[in-house]
């Protein structure tokens, strides 16, 4: 345990009035963006016997997200919606700051901004290779967009514009080549020459939007798998958390994001990259359980472009880790030597595999929504 991270986490928590000496923390390594750490303090059990009592703090990067208040309000506005429709569910609760008109569910420190939320015991899956879960994953991204269709998306601010809209992301990267701030374009040539052999067919899922052929639904937008909580005993999702990018979307935008991350045969930053590429079973799995609950209300075109979603999806992460990597590593924490440009390498080998892949995962994708409809 750092002292000085301890200090740190015990001075927020006094903030947002934790009850408690405060025992000790562990940080949660698995989020790219933000920094998230459980924290764990001693309370009364309510009979004198002295028990622990865990909370979630998260530091949100200021750098990806810059108003904490639109972002804290779309979450509160969509937990609150989500409570009110399904209270017997687990959900997500914040702790505020303040009091009267200064009650808040963040605090803004310096350049940064941090929230607590109650710890929820459960289980999450990082890599994944049990179809049932997967289908289970799949149902309980299916159903968070089921139980928002009607959800009024006028209400929801862009805590992140343009988040995924590939052609954008491309004409970042070709800027930041252009410029080549670091110096780092030449060792990433292949992959720069791969992303933009593909650049029509990566943007297609985003002109047929601008063109008016895809709805605009309200979406996850961050749909790992890891981003579902599962009860420790059956096994059952529980909620889906990560809340912070749920804005206007297409549904191949969780559709492609899910698959991008379970059902690589690797993880998404593996070195091994001839070992990178779809699984198709868990891809099934996936599909399966989301159309379950989605077939019925999804429009033929969004049928049509689930599986090229996933291609879509995963070019346009290769060109956010790759200009990440370009630029200097601003947004993506790196926990490694080169390891956007290693992230990169691994979804162009996923993009590769992935586009070979295309005929058999739409062929699923449409048995699937036969079954269902
Ligand atoms: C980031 O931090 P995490 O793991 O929730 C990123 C996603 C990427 C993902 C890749 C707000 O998600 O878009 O797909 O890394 N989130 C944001 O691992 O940029
Ligand atoms: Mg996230």
């Amino acid at each position: 345990m750092d002292q000085a991270t301890a200090r740190k986490l015990q001075q927020i928590g006094k903030a947002f009035n934790l009850p408690g000496p405060f025992f000790s923390y562990e940080e949660i390594l698995n989020g790219n963006v933000n920094r998230t750490f459980k924290v764990n303090y001693v309370s009364d059990d309510g009979t004198g016997m002295a028990v622990i009592k865990p909370y979630l703090v998260q530091k949100i990067n200021s750098y990806a997200f810059h108003n904490p208040d639109e972002l804290m309000s779309n979450i509160d506005k969509v937990t609150e919606y989500i409570r009110a429709k399904r209270p017997d569910k687990t959900c997500m609760h914040f702790h505020h700051t303040g009091t009267g008109d200064n009650r808040r569910t963040y605090l803004v420190e310096g350049d940064s901004f941090w929230r607590i939320y109650k710890y929820i015991p459960a289980v999450t899956f990082d890599k994944c290779e049990d179809a049932h879960i997967v289908r289970s994953a799949g149902k309980a991204f299916g159903d968070f967009q089921m139980v928002l269709s009607d959800f009024d998306a006028s209400q929801l601010f862009y805590t992140i514009p343009d988040f995924h809209d590939t052609r954008k992301r491309y004409e970042k990267l070709i800027a930041d080549a252009n410029e080549n701030p670091c110096g780092r374009v030449q060792e990433a040539r292949a992959e720069l020459d791969y992303l933009f052999s593909v650049q029509q067919e990566a943007c297609r899922l985003t002109d047929l939007y601008r063109e008016g052929k895809l709805p605009l639904r309200v979406t996850h937008n961050d749909t790992k798998i890891n981003n579902v909580l599962f009860d420790e005993e059956t096994l059952e999702p529980l909620v889906v958390i990560d809340l912070d990018t749920v804005m206007p979307g297409l549904v191949g935008h969780d559709f492609g994001d899910a698959v991008r991350f379970a059902a690589n045969f690797t993880e998404e930053d593996s070195e091994d990259t001839y070992k990178t590429g779809v699984d198709l079973n868990i891809f099934w799995a996936f599909a399966d359980g989301f159309l379950s609950k989605t077939a019925k209300t999804l429009t033929d075109e969004e049928v049509d472009t689930l599986a090229l979603s996933c291609f879509a999806i995963t070019c346009e992460l290769a060109t956010r880790f790759l200009d990440d990597y370009l630029i200097g590593d601003k947004y993506f924490k790196v926990k490694r030597d080169r390891h956007n440009l290693i992230r990169t390498k691994c979804q162009v080998a996923l993009a590769k595999d992935m586009y070979t892949k295309l005929g058999a995962m739409d062929a699923i994708v449409k048995s699937c929504v036969r079954q269902y409809r």
